[in-house]
């Protein structure tokens, strides 16, 4: 390949919230002019995106009438079928109304508790009727400051309850979705709920229906907290629970950056998409990034082709890595087998116990030996920096 121009097979998606980020932050006032969804799915369709995922709020505002949600559901449906975009996935905003500032499923209050799940079945429908198979739910708001508030245990049931009711609507509706939660450590509560993809795999064998459950991890949750976000993905995959992906980038023990894909951490983002590539995960790739505050529309359309651009150099570069005999030879020389042993090792009998049992271990051999890891990891650096 030497043309990295994305087409819709590479089935990279943005959220509308992604693109459409205005440049708030906690200290500054946008500045970027909001763009209609319409808008926004013209310009993607032209870089060669996939789709859109959206929550309920960034198409139709919150306490919209029920005329206005119509219309610009069906200006938006209109651009899509236009440029022929697809909206794969779709959640709910429960963490930007006032009313969700202590949580939503996980709120101490019945009230907040009923009025999320209203909220959501209606964000449901929405999604539904824009064509949505994937719904998310990340808990932003699902989490404390305060653990004197005493609420631990309660609030994983109460989280469980919801998302057992949610799937029973799904079922009733005949929307057939699969949902994908999304962990975060923190941000913006103090600590969130299931802060991690182990959490979330953890969870979801107590639910009802397990099967309609699974993970959307993102880049930079697991990288703020200081984890290895390729290691969280492969215990996804493992698990059977890879439903979705949030990819953008972050440097370790920051505030939520939400950086372009691949702008931070070159290594890790090499070897997350070698692992999605030869997983065969055929979902889409969402990048849930925006661009930085300086930016202007022209900026975002950058950020917008340079996280695409950068998955598919990654790509290839996942490519050549696999052909490359040098690298090759030194994974080959870093993996001792043995048969004999592996057959021994694996699929308990008695017989095999007392035999390794028994077995003598040359231990200052093993010890001695030298894996090649320094020599394979310059090779993936000279690889990545394009001297391969
Ligand atoms: C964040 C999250 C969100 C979610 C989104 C869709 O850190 O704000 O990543 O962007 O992914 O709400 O569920
Ligand atoms: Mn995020
Ligand atoms: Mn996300």
């Amino acid at each position: 390949m030497t043309d990295y121009t994305p087409t819709p097979a590479d089935k990279f998606t943005f959220g509308l919230w992604t693109v459409g980020n205005v440049g708030r932050d906690p200290f500054g006032e946008p500045t970027r002019q909001p763009m209609s969804a319409p808008y926004i799915a013209q310009k993607l369709a032209a870089l060669g995106a996939y789709g859109i995922n959206l929550h309920d709020n960034d198409l139709v505002p919150i306490g919209a009438s029920a005329a206005e949600r119509d219309r610009l559901v069906s200006d938006f449906r209109a651009a899509l079928s236009g440029h022929g975009l697809v909206v794969p996935m779709a959640t709910t905003n429960l963490f930007s109304d006032p009313a969700f500032k202590d949580g939503a499923f996980t709120s101490a209050d019945a009230r907040v508790r009923a009025y999320a799940l209203q909220k959501t079945m209606l964000s449901m429908d929405l999604g539904h009727e824009l064509g949505a198979t994937t719904y998310v739910f990340w808990g932003g708001r699902e989490g404390t400051e305060v653990d004197a508030s005493g609420k631990l245990l309660d609030a994983l049931a109460w989280f469980r309850d919801s998302l057992n009711f949610l799937a029973e609507y799904s079922q009733s509706q005949g929307y057939g979705y699969r949902f994908a939660l999304e962990p975060k450590p923190n941000e913006p509560r103090g600590d969130i709920f299931f802060p991690t993809a182990g959490s979330m795999l953890g969870f979801i064998p107590t639910l009802d229906q397990p099967d309609l459950f699974g993970v959307n991890p993102e880049f930079a949750h697991d990288t703020m907290a200081g984890l290895n976000f390729a290691h969280a993905v492969a215990q996804i995959i493992d698990a059977g629970k890879l439903f979705h992906i949030d990819l953008n980038d972050q440097k370790m023990g920051r505030f939520d950056q939400d950086l372009r894909f691949g702008a931070e951490n070159i290594k890790t983002a090499f070897m997350l998409v070698k692992l999605l590539e030869n997983s065969g995960y055929a979902g889409p790739k969402q990048f849930d990034a925006h661009a930085l505050r300086t930016e202007d529309e022209a900026g975002v359309w950058a950020f917008a082709r340079g996280c695409m651009r950068t998955y598919l150099i990654l790509k290839e570069k996942a490519r050549q890595f696999d052909e490359d005999s040098e690298i090759q030879a030194a994974l080959q020389a870093y993996r001792v087998q043995d048969s004999e042993l592996e057959t021994l090792s694996r699929g308990f009998t008695p017989e095999k116990a007392q035999a390794l049992k028994a077995r003598s271990v040359d231990r200052a051999m093993l010890g001695a030996r030298g894996p090649g890891l320094e020599q394979l990891d310059q090779l993936t650096i000279e690889l990545l920096l394009g001297v391969r």
